[in-house]
């Protein structure tokens, strides 16, 4: 026995013979103690150590000490950076005061309805008990709770009413932001609600959807109606052009009829839908590729014997997350429609709407980063480890710390996204302004969705095994986090996307990039306690600039191996230069410039780095290829 296992052994001995000394042991009961089970009794020793109070466990088996839960306290009052970002920007009292009643509701109240939404997932009834085919999407009564809160809410409404002018969408995504990780995914169907107003505002065919419009933008619940977004296809949702098979056939009054199958649609429970189909000419014929498609309306009604009109419902979707949310497959079989688009300029035409989805998605990346921070950091109060509060030992707040940079970073990059959109749609956008937000909108989406998923993760972490336990409520956390990397464009589509934005605008997104993060820079040359976070800018930044220049000068699509790298340059830069700016703000604490410092550490510009170690050379691709597909020597 070696020297450690036998002190061990004595000490438990000795501390059991402290215990039990001169008393025989109990019986260990594995059920409550208090209920003496039929045809056992116990033994008068047993009674006699209860009695005298002795026995620690003899109420409740499994013992009296319970690990306090982390609070959900009110998240516009517990969130230093979006009060400080709004007092910053937005002058509006009425709207702060909206904001932090709706936080309260959301603590107090909605949040419950969340948990109920995950707890209810929806249905799909097939058939009715006479055998008619009805296939109704049933779902929870708090589900519906949600729609009613929106429109009462204006969490849609808000962007088109312009209450603070430029700011409004600030002001409208701070809102959903609080929202977003108590709302049962109700932010996934307000955001393609969301879209589908802005893709009709933005066309000529308005008086078609002119009904549409004023009850997708409503405050009125019994007139509210959701939109769908029915982009994806059996072959896919990123090739779109070559992935959509839908048909639309012309009807004699102007109408068309839809025939497909939409493979992925998302809050299928929808009053309408914007969808994508290729129009039919007289011998059947189609135009293939992106120029045969057409943007679509479609309102999602039932006939008289209550069956859906040109629609079947062929399943739910059994998915890792979002389950809170209806996703169903739906076979299109002469579905009524109205073109919205210019034949053949259907992918134009409903990028407005990707434009805001993405953003949408961006604010519940944040939003969902936000909520497992202020969790962690109430849990962090509570726990006791190792002798002493969790936010007492140094390393665990080291990492909430960090957690606490990445959405701060994040925050700042989202709201100035929603900065940039407010401003185009209440006509103040400059040209840089406009080239900026379509240069912003995939990185965004891209770098936030990434981030969410590891802080998330993290967070899960730093509960320990609570974290992973379902009915704290915090696995779903993660696993609604997946999604927002994969849907609306996933990281490498998106990423393309960013060279997408370059090449169609000839290098003017970028020029607008430099111009405007140098200027962020420049209230905190003269700040000493920034000047390790602006150097690193300063020089991340050049390297980018002359990366961008010597990539000009090469083939096109020479580019393609470092978009991802290129992508996740431009947002880490960017959002340094944010973080800085912020920090330079006279209503700034020490905070916001720790921060800053800290994000500014990582290397900011990884397309340069990896550019130097060769990943971008004419070998790598080959060479990738050879190690994903490695097999086994033979022999
Ligand atoms: O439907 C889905 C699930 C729904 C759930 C929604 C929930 C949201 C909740 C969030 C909050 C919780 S997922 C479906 C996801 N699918 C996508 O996102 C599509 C991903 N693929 C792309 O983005 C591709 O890049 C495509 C489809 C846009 C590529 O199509 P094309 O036809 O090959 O692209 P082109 O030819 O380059 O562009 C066609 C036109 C051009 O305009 P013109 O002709 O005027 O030059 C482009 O400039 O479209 C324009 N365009 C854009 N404009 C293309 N992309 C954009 C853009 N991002 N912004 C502006």
């Amino acid at each position: 026995m070696s020297v450690c296992s036998a002190l061990l052994n004595c000490r438990i001995a000795g501390g059991c013979c402290r215990v039990w000394r001169g008393v025989p042991r109990p019986r260990i009961h594995i059920r409550s103690a208090s209920v003496a089970e039929s045809g056992t009794r116990r033994s008068d020793e047993e009674q006699l150590w209860e009695a005298e109070g002795n026995l620690p466990f003899s109420r409740a088996k499994i013992g009296p000490f319970f690990q306090e839960r982390p609070l959900l306290k009110n998240p516009f009052l517990e969130d230093a950076l979006l009060r400080g970002y709004l007092r910053r920007h937005l002058p509006q009292e009425a709207a702060f005061t909206d904001l932090c009643a709706f936080g309260e509701r959301v603590a107090n109240e909605v949040d419950g309805w969340g948990r109920e939404c995950e707890a209810t997932p929806p249905r799909l009834v097939h058939f009715d008990p006479w055998g008619r085919r009805v296939d109704h999407i049933v779902t929870s009564p708090t589900w519906k709770r949600m729609k009613e809160l929106s429109a009462q809410e204006g969490l849609v409404a808000i962007g088109y009413e312009r209450p603070c002018g430029e700011w409004s969408r600030v002001y409208q995504m701070s809102k959903l932001y609080i929202f977003s990780p108590s709302s049962g995914l109700y932010t996934c169907p307000l955001a393609m609600t969301d879209g589908a107003a802005k893709v009709i505002q933005s066309i000529d065919a308005s008086w078609l959807v002119d009904e549409a419009y004023s009850r997708l933008t409503t405050r009125q619940p019994e007139r509210f109606w959701t939109s769908g977004q029915w982009m994806t296809e059996r072959q896919g949702g990123s090739d779109v052009a070559s992935g959509t098979e839908t048909v639309a056939v012309p009807q004699t009054d102007g109408s068309y009829k839809l025939h497909g199958f939409k493979w992925f649609t998302s809050a299928t429970d929808a009053d309408m839908t914007l969808t994508l189909a290729r129009i039919q000419d007289r011998t059947g014929a189609t135009t293939p590729g992106s120029r045969g498609l057409s943007l679509f309306y479609a309102e999602v009604s039932r006939d008289e014997e209550g069956q859906l009109k040109g629609i079947e419902v062929q399943r739910l979707k059994d998915k890792l997350g979002t389950r809170q949310m209806p996703t169903a497959e739906l076979l299109l079989d002469g579905l009524p429609a109205h073109r919205l688009s210019e034949e053949g300029r259907g992918v134009a035409s409903i990028a407005n709407m990707l434009t805001i989805t993405r953003i949408h998605n961006s604010v519940s990346a944040v939003a969902a980063m936000r909520r497992v921070v202020q969790l962690a950091r109430d849990y962090a109060t509570r726990r006791t480890a190792f002798g002493k509060l969790l936010k007492e030992h140094p390393l665990h707040m080291q990492t909430l710390a960090r957690m606490e940079v990445e959405t701060r970073g994040a925050f700042l990059l989202v709201m100035d996204v929603c900065r940039l959109l407010g401003r185009e749609e209440s006509g103040m956008a400059s040209q840089l302004d406009t080239h900026l937000l379509r240069l912003l909108t995939p990185v965004v989406k891209l770098y936030t969705g990434k981030q969410a998923v590891a802080v998330v993760s993290e967070g899960l972490e730093s509960f320990g095994g609570q974290g992973y336990i379902e009915d704290t409520g915090l696995p779903g956390l993660l696993r609604d986090a997946q999604v927002l990397s994969i849907w609306e464009g996933t990281t490498n589509v998106l990423s393309l996307d960013v060279l997408r934005s370059v090449a169609r605008s000839s290098g003017m997104v970028l020029h607008a990039y430099f111009t405007h993060t140098k200027s962020l820079l420049a209230s905190a040359s003269s700040v000493s306690s920034l000047a390790s976070a602006v150097k690193a800018v300063d020089a991340a930044l050049s390297e980018l600039e002359h990366f961008v220049q010597v990539a000009a000068t090469r083939a096109p699509g020479s580019l393609e191996l470092a978009a991802r790298d290129l992508a996740y340059s431009l947002a880490r830069i960017y959002m340094g230069a944010l973080l800085i700016d912020h920090a330079c703000w006279k209503g700034a604490s020490p905070s916001d410039t720790y921060a800053a410092v800290r994000w500014c550490e990582q290397d900011l510009c990884p397309v340069v780095t990896k550019q130097a170690r060769g990943c971008y050379d004419p070998s790598t691709p080959p060479l990738d290829a050879v190690l994903v597909y490695d097999r086994p020597i033979q022999g």
